[in-house]
């Protein structure tokens, strides 16, 4: 839930930090090339894990980068208004990160060969994290409960819109060679093995020792510990870290520490309404 927000095409976003004119010119007017990789994903799906992992692959494993750059500088973010600076001079391979509905995303993405690395995440530990983050931040109202933050998310009266909506949007570039989908579940059961599997998509070929090392600089408490992924660098004004971490739990299930048996039943109701195109497709999917 957001404390002042914008509609674009009806996608709500917080307006401390973004604005229209800027989704409106990445939607119709960024260049995007065929060398750019984007790690997309509905809001706290991994999208952090994920740009540590991306960071610590194109360096070979190597961590004096992740260790010396914000992780926001290392993949700016496409719709916010300085990264996007940062990106119009930025020079080729670019790493771009965002949020963005595809329907929002860059129309010149169609017509190129550049890569998108999907990551999802079960909605209701998304949801839980959402819950706590939704604490740590400025621009978003804290919820009274996570009742009604369930309410807000499954209306997509949320962040970036329709959880549903997005997933269902990306997951039909299922198929095309420069699209790649990763669950945050598979990056916990396997690291080695996801990382492995982005390496090939991205064509990138990494020693055993290079691989051993990515999993260990991306680990949580890796990025806990590093002052450039923790995100305590982020201003107090916008995050308030005396609530709490941003790298919060980092675990699979924790809905089931917060889930009323009602709430979870509620849940599943609408997951399987909405996703039934999509059954059995995810690791959570029973
Ligand atoms: S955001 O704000 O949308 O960019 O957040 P996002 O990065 O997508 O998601 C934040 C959650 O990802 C967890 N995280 C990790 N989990 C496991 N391992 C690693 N290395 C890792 N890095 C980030 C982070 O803790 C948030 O999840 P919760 O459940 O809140 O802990």
């Amino acid at each position: 839930m957001l404390r002042h927000s914008f509609s674009h095409k009806g996608i709500p976003f917080p307006a401390e930090i973004y604005d229209p004119e800027t989704i409106d010119f990445v939607g119709n007017h960024f260049q995007v090339l065929d060398d750019d990789t984007f790690t997309v994903t509905y809001p706290k799906s991994g999208t952090n894990w994920m740009m540590e992992i991306l960071s610590l692959i194109w360096q070979q494993g190597d961590p004096s980068w992740c260790r010396s750059v914000p992780i926001w500088d290392r993949s700016p973010w496409l719709e916010s208004p300085n990264a996007l600076e940062k990106l119009k001079s930025a020079k080729p391979p670019r790493r771009i990160s965002s949020h963005l509905p595809i329907q929002l995303f860059p129309k010149s993405f169609w017509g190129s060969k550049a890569k998108v690395i999907y990551t999802v995440r079960n909605p209701k530990d998304l949801l839980v994290s959402l819950y706590h983050f939704s604490k740590l931040m400025s621009f978003l109202e804290e919820p009274e409960s996570l009742e009604e933050l369930l309410g807000a998310f499954l209306q997509g009266e949320v962040l970036y819109g329709s959880w549903f909506d997005h997933v269902k949007g990306w997951l039909g570039l299922r198929g095309r060679e420069n699209f790649f989908c990763i669950s945050y579940e598979e990056l916990q059961e396997d690291l080695r093995g996801s990382v492995g599997r982005i390496c090939r998509f991205l064509g990138k070929d990494l020693s055993d020792a290079a691989l051993a090392s990515v999993v260990q600089n991306a680990s949580f408490q890796a990025m806990r510990d590093n002052p450039m992924a923790n995100f305590s660098l982020m201003p107090d004004n916008i995050l308030d870290k005396s609530k709490g971490s941003f790298l919060r739990k980092g675990v699979v299930g924790d809905w089931k520490n917060h889930f009323t048996v009602a709430q979870s039943e509620r849940f599943g109701r609408a997951y399987r309404e909405r996703m039934q195109d999509l059954a059995g497709t995810f690791p959570w999917d029973e």
